[in-house]
């Protein structure tokens, strides 16, 4: 490419405030990114910390709020693969995606874009697509002191969006939701139209890290994006896209605390922030906050003046309890907010938040909830599924949490980003705990840029999670490369900053480096989480070789690091309906045999009180990129991934139901042990 060109893109991008986009050019950029490690050691003192991210309450209708969904088919276009940012340089935003030359793809909303179609060069796009669609915005929308807002749920990996032609937003790192105000934007009683750039480009300094490389092939060049995470990099608008409206004065946002003290007294400390003007300009306005029981009886309720913090007092409180620790699991209150104006009876704003209540604390030795010690069984999961890859769906999700309740886990582990915002709610209201993970996986090449990324991860994902009483830990990390020096003091920074937004939980992660002294980020952490596998990458085929070493290892990390210890990962690939007598690798008799010896070492490990979980790797089968290790995806899962049981689901369930009959009494299901003989 001539120079004069280069510079042109270079001029145009950065007028148009496009920062974050990598421009053909810097596909090159990203090459030599891979010269990073040359420096060992940074000094970390100079970052800059994340802004905090406020508001984004989930959008819930109430009297004084409506929601609208954008989710459906819209339009689609893919840019060349060469010239990623043509559409910006041609302002395609501007126009009608018709009216560009591009063949127009209809696009269901949410969901990944990759498998929809049948089009290889769509599955494997590496850059830009452009996705449209058309709205109405209804005129009584536009009365003053309506306020029209914008949210996407969480669009991979980075996106610009645009409204009739004007940009209203932009956003970098999927997995999580981001939102702006855009009356301004909008045709209010007639016809709008949204447009949406998504670039799926992962670099040295993304989270999660990929690289970018120009290779030659058949017809010219590919652009190839590599990277060593275990799983498909889909693409696309994931979740929901809502319109709201709040009034003018509304409650931007709320923050939770909640514990249960003696004699059942419940308690909960709200902070608020109320949107437009400060407190003073807004000193006659008061805060109605309500607590409302499952049968819509108040419980506990306050007049509030001071409109920023305030405390709730609930006696004889329901506690939030996991599933199968109690009768009553996952209960959830709704919190009710109503903004009000002395003279006036209606309220300016209403908001209702479902809130479960209880209390988390650990030790060096303990993780407990409303005084119990835990003990987690549960998976690392993904959100995957076939044809929408990792686009929300709500029947899948709940087929999932059926699931979960079938094989009697009480925990997962949002392995390796954020997960919908309805699967948390599903998590409060099903009482399964939640080890909430950032988009941080396999981690390479420590510096100064990654780390403010990373920080800004675990920002956005604690200030979105917060409020979930499910939530009972943050995983900073899945196996970054921590046997490098230079991964110490960028784990030190991190876990510090994390610590100090860390919202009453204990912050984890996932190593897999062995032996466990070798690991510089463990150090910085309140529970010590490893992922090992015996028998399979380790001794494949040796299932004589667990116990002991399982046994061994769980010891050492808590000989070292002297912390909880939890395995966050064991498994075997499976191929469904594939036996062998003996058992084989791959087959499903293997699976049963390797989950059985892990079985007995967790048994020997519950004795020392500082094991407090085990998660099978993984719930159910997923995609990968494709490489020769894998046969159509990572096949670990007990379930496949049409959510149907493997062999080894069954095992699993008996011992799952065993230990919650053993360590909390729950009742094991009618149909969990099959009959065989009257043994008397
Ligand atoms: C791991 C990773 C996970 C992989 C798994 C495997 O350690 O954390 O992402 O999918 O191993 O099956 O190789």
């Amino acid at each position: 490419m001539c120079n004069l060109k280069r510079l042109w893109i270079v001029l145009v991008s950065a007028t148009l405030l496009y920062a974050n986009a990598i421009g053909i050019e810097e596909y090159e950029e990203v090459q030599q990114d891979k010269q990073m490690p040359a420096r060992r050691s940074y000094n970390y003192s100079n970052v800059v910390l994340p802004r905090s991210t406020v508001g984004l309450l989930y959008p819930r209708e109430s009297e004084t709020r409506e929601v609208r969904s954008l989710d459906g088919v819209w339009q689609l276009i893919k840019s060349n693969a060469s010239d990623p940012l043509q559409g910006i340089r041609e302002e395609w935003y501007k126009q009608t995606l018709r009216s560009t030359e591009h063949e127009i793809i209809l696009m269901p909303v949410p969901a990944s874009y990759n498998d929809v179609t049948v089009d290889q060069q769509l599955r494997d796009h590496v850059g830009t697509v452009w996705y449209e669609r058309n709205f109405f915005v209804p005129s009584y929308w536009s009365k003053d002191r309506v306020r029209t807002w914008l949210r996407f749920g969480s669009v991979h990996y980075q996106a610009v969006v645009w409204i009739n032609g004007q940009l209203a937003m932009r956003h970098t790192i999927g997995h999580l939701p981001f939102e702006e105000e855009v009356g301004r934007f909008i045709n209010y009683g007639n016809e709008n139209r949204i447009t949406v750039m998504v670039d799926n480009r992962l670099g040295n300094r993304s989270i999660p890290q990929g690289q970018v490389t120009k290779q030659p092939a058949d017809n010219g060049v590919a652009y190839v994006q590599s990277y060593t995470f275990d799983f498909f990099n889909y693409a696309g608008i994931h979740r929901s896209v809502h319109l709201y409206t709040t009034p003018e004065t509304y409650i931007k946002d709320v923050e939770l605390k909640t514990q249960i003290g003696n004699q059942e007294l419940g308690r909960i400390d709200y902070r608020l922030m109320i949107g437009n003007g400060s407190v003073s300009t807004i000193k006659t306005y008061y805060m109605l906050v309500q607590l409302r029981d499952r049968n819509n009886v108040v419980v506990a309720h306050q007049i509030n003046h001071n409109l920023q913090n305030g405390t709730l007092l609930v006696p004889k409180v329901k506690p939030w309890w996991p599933f199968l620790m109690h009768p009553l699991p996952g209960y959830m209150y709704t919190l009710e907010f109503q903004l009000k104006v002395d003279s006036e009876v209606a309220p300016l704003d209403v908001y209702r938040l479902p809130v479960g209540i209880r209390s988390l604390s650990w030790s060096n030795d303990s993780l407990t909830l409303n005084g119990k010690p835990l003990y987690l069984r549960g998976f690392g999961k993904h959100e995957d599924s076939d044809i929408r890859g990792k686009g929300l769906d709500n029947a899948v999700l709940m087929r999932d949490f059926n699931l979960l309740k079938w094989v009697g886990a009480n925990a997962y582990r949002t392995s390796h980003y954020p997960y919908s915002e309805e699967s948390m709610q599903f998590a409060d209201e099903h009482g399964i705990m939640i080890i909430d993970e950032c988009p941080s996986v396999n981690t390479d090449l420590f510096e100064p840029q990654l780390l403010e990324n990373h920080m800004s991860a675990l920002e956005q994902l604690i200030h979105r999670d917060r409020n979930h009483a499910s939530v009972i830990a943050w995983s900073i990390a899945n196996e970054p490369r921590t046997k490098k020096k230079s991964a110490e003091a960028y784990f030190g920074a991190l876990a510090n900053y994390t610590r100090s937004i860390a919202q009453g939980r204990p912050l984890t992660a996932a190593s897999n480096v062995d032996p466990p002294t070798a690991c510089m980020m463990s150090q910085f952490l309140d529970i010590t989480g490893f992922n090992r596998y015996n028998a399979w990458y380790h001794n494949p085929g040796r299932t004589d070789m667990i116990v002991h070493s399982m046994y061994d290892e769980a010891r050492k990390w808590h000989e070292h690091y002297k912390k909880p210890v939890i395995v966050f990962e064991y498994g075997a690939d499976t191929m469904e309906g594939y036996h062998s007598l003996p058992a084989y690798i791959w087959s499903e008799d293997y699976q049963t045999e390797l989950f059985s010896k892990h079985f007995q070492a967790f048994d020997k490990l519950r004795q020392l009180k500082w094991f407090i979980g085990e998660f099978v790797w993984n719930f159910a089968d997923f995609k990968t990129e494709q490489t020769y290790t894998r046969v159509g995806g990572n096949k670990k899962g007990v379930f496949t991934r049409n959510r149907q049981p493997k062999d080894a689901a069954h095992l699993l369930r008996q011992r799952y139901h065993a230990i919650a009959f053993k360590l909390d009494n729950a009742s094991l299901p009618a149909d969990l042990f099959k009959y065989i003989i009257d043994w008397n």
